[in-house]
């Protein structure tokens, strides 16, 4: 309203409009006639008119003011539009509601979710998708004794404003505020570990079994897995189970057709071509439902009933639905965004015996136009007017660049020159700029799906046949691919490169994608190479040694983030595998890192020097495996005081291969190691939790300077 008053009367420069400078413009022009007419003019009456006008720009200079004013309040406090979310701190709550007002509850929980991620960042358009599915979901079933497994999480923004978060949730993400992804540790109606794809299926199986062991006939279990993770063989290998174990479990397929980038694959095709119908479907349902009631059919019957109606149905059309054929009743596909009808089914079929899937069609970002437009750069836009859908994106034109992008250059530059050089990322191409290689080279880079242990296998598999895969999966991913690793690519030594994005704490999606547990896990495997560069130039040179002949399976791990260097393209050389560097020379402690966090030991160390007068020497070590001996026995016989420091877990990383190394050899230096605690670290941003992990500059200054 305030809006619209404002926009009628003439806010030329409002804030929000695109002209701001050629309203300015025009507004001056105006301003210098009306001065020449004043001074021309000749009565009084006249001079008033005038007077008035030229205070105008003065008054709609306050009224602008008073506009923004509003506005920022607006923004601040409860709208007074949510006439229903407001009523709503739980789903008892919702479930007051007559299904006729839950489309206004959708309207009002959807603008919630714009206006908070708007200005406090988070996953966006996914959550936008299921908000009809969420609303229903809560109404229907009897949360949260009733179980809902989310599968990533990253879609459950609705389910948490509706489940006593409403208030919390602008601090969504951050520090000590509501978690990233749902978490039994902060909230009953969050049922599991949500983050890593394709987990609900397996995770809400478990629960359905168990409530049938324990006697609880009237609990339901209901996963709701997207598209995108639904390609994971996780979510393959829970199907199968669930075809074949006792249980009633409901699965609901939020079928958007996109991962994070366009969803790749034979499952993709296959959903978009199931052409099964949704009144045959309905038919078949009321029609059993009627069998039973009359006494004419009982669960043994129903089964080979089900199984004589999917054949006939196959047969007609020419299909074979690949739910039903592993028994597992199918429903839909039906349109996710009508909340009546989502409500109506779910309420025909909750009770029926049996595995089950309902198949939704959603619009990723639905309900605000730019995100359903461009889904993938609105999976997690970052902050954006939510009026005009404008992305506020900092000028960027001065700092580093990013690392992943470092890496999606260096690939393509490699590629040109090594033929054999093919790129493999399961899912993650824009994240981990292998988009590069996609648009230069479509050929030679594969997304093969949510599914971090086939990418590993896979690229085994080309390496075998003398290709030379470059493997990008963030960190924390890594871990679905460890037997595949160890199994498929060290046992043959087969020269896969497996670049590790992400590695080290990453901020705000918190424990579930911290990627600091790379080194303890993958230091133990033979014939691994395993590195970390500590600058862009030096991700350059490992990613260019890494292709060299006869370098075996060979791991690099960098950040997130950015790096350090303006002018990072170097010249592309090798680096001899595992060799460290000494950065600094200096006589009473050694300082031993790994990776770019050698950098913020750089400053801590120029302090501790300048500050207390000691002398430090530095080595940045380059490889964890195989480890640098020669400097590790230089540091070991020199130096009485060590202090390591990595970006991942203390337990069983570089401070432990030292240990080991200075103990198998007779050194006795005392070592003090500086990296994440044996703890799962929240989330917050990166800066905060090296903070609370006394991995910043601060807390390795400090520990610099215990013994001085
Ligand atoms: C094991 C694993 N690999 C990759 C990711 C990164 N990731 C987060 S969401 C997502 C896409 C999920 O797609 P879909 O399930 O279809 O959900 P949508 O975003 O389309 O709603 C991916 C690849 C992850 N969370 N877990």
């Amino acid at each position: 309203m305030v809006e619209r008053f404002f926009y009628q009367y003439g806010t030329i420069f409002s804030p929000w409009r695109n002209d701001l400078p050629s309203g300015i413009f025009f507004l001056n022009y105006r301003q210098n006639k009306k001065c020449n007419l004043y001074r021309e003019s000749k009565n009084r009456s006249e001079q008033k008119r005038l007077f008035f006008l030229l205070k105008l720009p003065v008054i709609r200079f306050l009224l602008l003011f008073l506009h923004f004013v509003i506005f920022r309040l607006e923004m601040r406090t409860e709208p007074t539009t949510y006439n229903l979310l407001s009523t709503i701190t739980f789903p008892e709550d919702l479930r007051q509601l007559s299904v006729e007002e839950l489309p206004e509850v959708c309207k009002e929980l959807r603008q919630d979710i714009i206006k908070e991620v708007s200005c406090n960042p988070g996953h966006f358009a996914a959550s936008l998708g299921t908000v009809e599915l969420t609303v229903a979901l809560h109404y229907v079933f009897n949360t949260p004794y009733d179980r809902i497994v989310w599968d990533v999480g990253h879609q459950a923004y609705g389910h948490k404003i509706l489940t006593g978060r409403r208030e919390a949730f602008s601090t969504n993400r951050k520090f000590k505020g509501v978690r990233p992804f749902p978490s039994p540790e902060e909230s009953d109606y969050d049922t599991f570990t949500c983050g890593h794809a394709s987990n609900s299926i397996s995770a809400a199986l478990g629960m359905a079994v168990a409530a049938a062991e324990k006697g609880e006939k009237d609990r339901h279990v209901v996963a709701i897995i997207g598209d995108g993770s639904m390609s994971g063989g996780l979510a393959f290998e829970g199907l199968n189970n669930a075809s074949s174990t006792p249980n009633n479990l409901l699965i609901i397929l939020n079928d958007n057709d996109m991962s994070i980038d366009r969803s790749v694959g034979g499952m993709k095709q296959y959903l978009f071509n199931l052409t099964t119908s949704n009144r045959y479907n309905q038919l078949r349902f009321k029609t059993s439902r009627l069998l039973f009631k009359m006494g004419l059919l009982n669960e043994d019957r129903r089964k080979a009933l089900i199984r004589f109606a999917n054949s006939l149905k196959s047969m007609a059309a020419q299909q074979q639905n690949i739910f039903e054929g592993m028994n597992i009743r199918y429903f839909g596909p039906i349109n996710g965004h009508d909340v009546k009808n989502i409500a109506r089914v779910l309420r025909d079929i909750k009770d029926m015996q049996g595995p089950k899937i309902l198949h939704l069609h959603t619009v990723k970002g639905k309900g605000f136009e730019p995100a359903e437009k461009n889904p993938d750069i609105w999976h997690a836009p970052g902050k954006f007017d939510p009026k005009t859908g404008k992305r506020l994106k900092a000028d960027t034109s001065n700092l580093p660049p990013l690392y992943q992008d470092v890496f999606g250059e260096t690939l393509v530059e490699l590629a040109k020159e090594n033929p054999r050089i093919v790129g493999v990322t399961p899912a993650m191409p824009t994240g981990c700029s292998m988009n590069k290689l996609m648009d230069t080279m479509p050929d030679r880079a594969f997304d093969v799906g949510i599914a971090e242990g086939h990418a590993a296998t896979f690229s085994g598999g080309m390496a075998k046949e003398g290709m030379q895969p470059f493997c990008n999966i963030y960190s924390s991913f890594m871990q679905r691919a460890y037997d595949n690793v160890i199994h498929d690519i060290a046992l043959l030594r087969l020269p896969v490169v497996l670049c590790l994005d992400r590695a080290g704490l990453v901020g705000e999606d918190g424990p579930t994608h911290h990627g600091v547990f790379d080194l303890a896990y993958f230091r133990p495997i033979p014939n691994l190479t395993i590195s970390s560069p500590m600058d862009e130039h030096e991700l350059r040179r490992l990613m260019y040694t890494a292709q060299l002949s006869d370098k075996g399976p060979f791991v690099i791990r960098y950040p997130r983030g950015r790096g350090v260097l303006l002018d990072w393209k170097c010249p592309l050389e090798e680096i001899p595998v595992g060799k460290g560097r000494k950065l600094k020379e200096g006589k009473d402690l050694a300082v031993i890192t790994l990776g770019p966090i050698g950098n913020v030991a750089a400053r801590a160390i120029e302090r501790a020097e300048k500050d207390k007068g000691i002398s430090i020497a530095h080595y940045d070590l380059r490889f964890l495996k195989p480890l640098d001996e020669a400097l590790l026995h230089e540091v070991g016989l020199n130096f009485q005081h060590v202090v390591t420091i990595e970006d991942g877990v203390k337990k069983g990383g570089m401070g432990s291969a030292i240990l080991e190394f200075m103990a198998d050899n007779d050194y006795i230096p005392h070592i003090r190691r500086i990296g994440v605690p044996d703890a799962f670290i929240e989330h917050g941003t990166i800066q905060e939790l090296h903070h609370l992990c006394g991995m910043d500059e601060e807390g390795i200054y400090n520990q610099l300077i215990i013994d001085s």
